[in-house]
């Protein structure tokens, strides 16, 4: 019997084989960077989150650590009718497991129940300025949507976006286009604070797609696909039916140009270059591919052409979540789970913040 066969030698280094496996998972999971990022449950999912944000969240697990969790906390921002609320913030869960953020492997959660988000959202209100604050172009735009409503809420709604982020020390932060700047102020906050106290936060970085950070109203192309603005014409949900997705695109807005050019030129074609957006996001395909494939064809074959791509990928997605969302008790054991590794993930950070400002241990 050579030494390397005999039972103890063989049973000492399968032993020792497992621990190193083990600690070499471990590090791994330490090296892993996290991704994270959350959208208000304030109206139906449009095609815009879906290119801008979700669509980037998704089949990342393998490489990150990723939270995502449903802003309801931002969401009352805005007044909000209670039972829609809590139905869509459902709903919205749903939606992102159909989306592809499979549970098991992406932390999902439901902001509220993870009360360290207005803890150290509280705090993070104490180092932003309000200088800062009123920069926000989000904040001018809602104040002029909701006239009869700017609320506190409403002003320092960055800070407690800054707080969702930094409880968890995310390397990067999936988002769109528009929230660039919020997250450009997360980073203004944790440096400020880190200067004061020394490293508590890790600096994160806003994570933009290259094609469709920005998706525009299908009727109103100078203006963003929006899920919270009065009127469907201009937008697409990730819930609609076929024929309504098509009906949205053939009647999206191009323009006169009488040769009906489908040619990538956002400055004077707008409508035209918004809807090639799209259809790049969803099918892969270049702007010049695009330009050669409807060369000589006009908008007529265009439109319905965009429609039918979006259809197609939107159809998996809508009748995974209408399975997902008859499914209430799945849901909840999902959010459930969820807050707990949630929570232990903030806690830590925040144990650290409160230690640091000076606040006593209870
Ligand atoms: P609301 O109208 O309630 O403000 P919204 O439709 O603008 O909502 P958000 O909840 O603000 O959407 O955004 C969710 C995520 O999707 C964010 O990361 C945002 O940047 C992104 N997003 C939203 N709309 C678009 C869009 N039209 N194009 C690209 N990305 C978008
Ligand atoms: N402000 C974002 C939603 C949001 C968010 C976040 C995104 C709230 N907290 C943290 C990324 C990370 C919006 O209005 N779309």
């Amino acid at each position: 019997m050579s030494p390397a066969s005999a039972p103890g030698k063989t049973l000492g280094r399968r032993a020792w084989e497992f621990e190193e496996k083990v600690v070499k998972e471990m590090e791994q999971q330490e090296a892993k960077k996290v991704m994270l990022s959350g959208i208000q449950p304030s109206g139906d999912l449009t095609l815009g989150s879906y290119l801008g944000a979700i669509k980037n969240w998704s089949s990342r697990a393998e490489q990150f650590d990723c939270y995502y969790f449903m802003a309801d906390l931002h969401a009352i921002t805005v007044r909000q009718d209670p039972a829609l609320l809590r139905r869509r913030t459902l709903e919205q869960l749903a939606q992102y497991i159909a989306c592809g953020l499979d549970p098991e492997r992406n932390t999902l959660f439901v902001q509220s129940h993870v009360p360290q988000h207005a803890e150290l959202g509280w705090v993070l209100n104490c180092y932003t300025m309000f200088g800062e604050l009123s920069r926000m172009t989000q904040f001018k735009d809602k104040s002029a949507k909701n006239a009869d409503n700017i609320n506190g809420g409403l002003f320092t709604y960055p800070a407690l976006m800054a707080a969702d982020i930094l409880l968890y020390q995310p390397d990067y932060i999936p988002v769109g286009e528009d929230q660039k700047q919020h997250v450009e102020l997360t980073r203004n906050i944790a440096q400020r604070f880190n200067g004061i106290y020394g490293d508590v936060f890790k600096i994160p970085e806003p994570y933009i797609p290259k094609v469709g950070a920005r998706i525009m109203s299908l009727t109103n192309p100078t203006s963003k696909m929006s899920k919270s603005d009065n009127g469907d014409t201009g937008r697409v949900t990730l819930m609609d039916d076929p024929a309504h997705i098509m009906k949205q695109f053939k009647r999206a807005v191009t323009d006169s140009d009488t040769q009906n050019c489908v040619r990538y030129d956002p400055e004077n074609k707008p409508g035209v270059a918004n809807l090639m957006t799209i259809y790049s996001a969803v099918t892969g395909k270049s702007m010049a591919e695009i330009e050669a494939e409807f060369d000589g064809l006009g908008y007529g074959a265009f439109k319905p052409a965009v429609g039918e791509a979006v259809v197609e990928t939107l159809r998996p997605i809508r009748e995974k979540a209408q399975r997902l969302i008859a499914d209430k008790a799945y849901l909840e054991g999902v959010y459930r789970a969820g807050r707990e590794k949630a929570s232990y993930a903030a806690q830590k950070t925040l144990r650290k913040v409160y230690k640091k400002v000076g606040f006593l241990a209870p």
